[in-house]
């Protein structure tokens, strides 16, 4: 697997770091990436560039047979899933119990977000952002105004319960203090506002939350997660559509 772009070194010891794989387009990537350096974790980031098909390469097969990121490598031990490498993350480093409360009912409202947001946000964040930018303006492809309308309804509808059902009038979705499931829930929420879709106007509810995951994040540690997304409007523009060739018909196959 060749590593480009983002690669740094964050550890230097004489044992192998934790490796992190990620690309920063991809919304559970950020959620890790996020998580890892807010709580100090040592790694050493290894940029997989989903747009060169570089998960399908015969080196990152190593890693993971499910051929997508997020994944982790910690000495020969492999992990794909990004709910499962918080988790492990914050087992393995023991990190501050407000990210998975101990309380068995925070604990519960944390799991009640991570198992819902599979087949809601995170599906429909994501079809938005390929409907509107990747597949027109990078693939070529026109998308239909139904298939545009429908999804734009399913998103709506899934923000609709973030606000309602998760976040209700609590600072933060458990309660008064970030966890897992803001982190998770911000990193989706993100992905229609890199392809111009500003989920937040007219949302006030969700805008405060919005403001307050990222204060307790960091601004600088959010833009810098969010910078290749944000920027996907202008990145767009330079991307070679022949290269996701590969891409192409899985992707219009799932959300056309
Ligand atoms: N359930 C997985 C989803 C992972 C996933 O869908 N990753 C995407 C990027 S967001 C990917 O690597 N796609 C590459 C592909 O499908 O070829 C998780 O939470 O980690």
């Amino acid at each position: 697997m060749s590593v480009n772009g983002r690669s740094e070194k964050l550890h230097s010891g004489a044992t192998m770091a934790l490796e992190l794989y990620l690309d920063f387009f991809s919304q559970p990537c950020r959620s890790v990436f996020i998580f890892a350096k807010k709580n100090n974790i040592p790694f050493e980031l290894k940029h997989v560039s989903l747009m060169d098909g570089e998960q399908y390469g015969e080196e990152f097969g190593k890693i993971s047979v499910i051929k997508k990121v997020p994944a982790l490598r910690d000495g020969d031990f492999c992990l794909t899933e990004s709910i499962a490498i918080l988790l492990y993350l914050a087992e393995k480093f023991k990190t501050p119990d407000f990210w998975y409360p101990a309380d068995l009912q925070q604990r519960a409202r944390v799991n009640e977000y991570l198992s819902w947001q599979h087949l809601a946000i995170r599906l429909h964040a994501a079809k938005m952002f390929w409907l509107l930018i990747m597949i027109p303006k990078v693939m070529g492809v026109d998308v239909p105004q139904d298939k545009m309308d429908a999804a734009l309804e399913d998103l709506n509808g899934s923000l609709k319960l973030l606000e309602e059902k998760f976040i209700q009038d609590r600072p933060f979705i458990a309660g008064d203090h970030i966890t897992l499931a803001d982190l998770v829930a911000i990193v989706e929420v993100m992905q229609p506002v890199g392809s111009g879709l500003d989920v937040f106007e007219g949302r006030p509810k969700l805008t405060a939350w919005r403001d307050r995951v990222q204060a307790a994040i960091g601004k600088d540690l959010f833009d810098d997660a969010h910078q290749t997304v944000l920027g996907a409007q202008e990145n767009v523009k330079l991307m070679d559509g022949s290269k996701l060739a590969f891409f192409k018909p899985k992707i219009l196959k799932f959300f056309m």
